[in-house]
């Protein structure tokens, strides 16, 4: 399989927030590091590096203005005499607030983001620019031919919205993977999105879209992060109404109901006739996962990667989460190897 990586994430280290105390995130260095080292014992993959960063494509998944915000906010921290190790927010635009765009980076970093897990340090934007040009390059592949493309990102994306970042997101990797295949011809894109948790940054970004439909299986937003999107009965807006589906499950699900999930998923995916698919390949559901609650077990990603190439359309896989970082290469190499003997026979 062609696996698009670059060494660039490792700049990024970014800090989270458990309870009061500031921590160094789940969301670490050390995850690429073993999902590359996984790929490399497989033997069986062409590695490349990104193209260069295309900011009009992003440009047109994301409100420019933030792209432009995440560019500059580094340097404006510093600027302004921070000495912290990362810029965070401590104020949102909760109930009854105004969604007015303030002045100042403080401020500004409570309008773009909706969580306190993530940071945003030295290396950052440059870790998330190349993340997102890897997913745009693993699509590129994809026009050019190539049956399935792996993009290791990293950071992950599927919670990055049109304009906020959060969940260990900055720019939605697979949005851009998704708008590349668009505009490269494909009438019509479907995203899966079986992360852990759900994928609410592409939901936001293709929400009111008929041209790529959404479907994303989680944990219980009413139990789980992202908390406040993510529910049942969120099917689309205006010309989007109906291309959107939540398939939310309980902490503690098994590997069977999951799979039967997958299932409609899939099936619901295929009610209209996408050429393309881009799957948000999060790994932590996996048992486990530290910080996650499904109870999927290594030969089930064997599996899922036999699912995922029996859809039988060109494919982006595009790495999200996964926090059990020593098994999360073993992991992804599982689905890659699963994908490619189906592919293959
Ligand atoms: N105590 C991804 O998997 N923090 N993001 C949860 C639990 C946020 C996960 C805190 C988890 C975000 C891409
Ligand atoms: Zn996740």
């Amino acid at each position: 399989m062609i696996v698009v990586r670059s060494e660039t994430h490792r700049r990024h280290h970014s800090l989270e927030l458990d309870g009061a105390t500031i921590v160094p995130s789940w969301e670490a260095p050390g995850r690429a590091e073993h999902v590359d080292r996984a790929l490399d014992e497989q033997g069986t993959h062409k590695t490349i590096g990104p193209d260069a960063f295309d900011a009009e494509l992003v440009d047109e998944v994301h409100d420019p203005e933030y792209v432009r915000f995440l560019a500059g906010a580094w340097t404006r921290w510093q600027a302004e005499g921070h000495t912290a190790a990362g810029a965070m927010a401590f104020g949102w635009p909760a109930r009854r607030f105004r969604h007015l765009r303030p002045a100042t980076l403080e401020a500004q970093l409570g309008y773009y983001s909706f969580a306190a897990d993530c940071s945003i340090s030295e290396g950052t934007w440059e870790a998330v620019r190349d993340s997102a040009a890897i997913a745009d390059t693993a699509a590129r592949q994809v026009l050019g031919g190539a049956s399935v493309v792996f993009a290791r990102c990293r950071p992950p994306g599927h919670h990055a919205m049109k304009d906020q970042f959060g969940g260990y997101c900055y720019l939605n990797n697979a949005a851009i993977a998704a708008q590349r295949l668009r505009s490269g011809g494909h009438a019509e894109v479907a995203i899966l999105d079986v992360d852990y948790h759900h994928g609410n940054g592409t939901q936001d970004i293709f929400y009111e879209r008929d041209d790529v439909r959404f479907c994303s299986i989680h944990g219980d937003p009413s139990e789980e992060f992202p908390y406040f999107l993510g529910h049942a009965d969120e099917h689309g807006a205006g010309r989007g109404t109906g291309h959107n589906r939540n398939l939310p499950l309980p902490r503690g699900t098994e590997a069977e109901t999951w799979f039967d999930t997958l299932e409609q998923a899939i099936g619901w995916l295929n009610d209209s006739s996408p050429t393309a698919l881009v799957v948000s390949l999060g790994l932590d559901t996996f048992v486990d996962d530290p910080i996650s609650h499904f109870r999927l077990q290594q030969p089930d990603f064997i599996r899922l990667g036999r699912r995922l190439a029996a859809i039988g359309l060109p494919t982006v896989l595009v790495m999200e989460g996964g926090y059990a970082t020593e098994e999360l290469g073993r992991n992804v190499g599982a689905v890659l190897s699963g994908f490619e003997t189906a592919r293959r026979s």
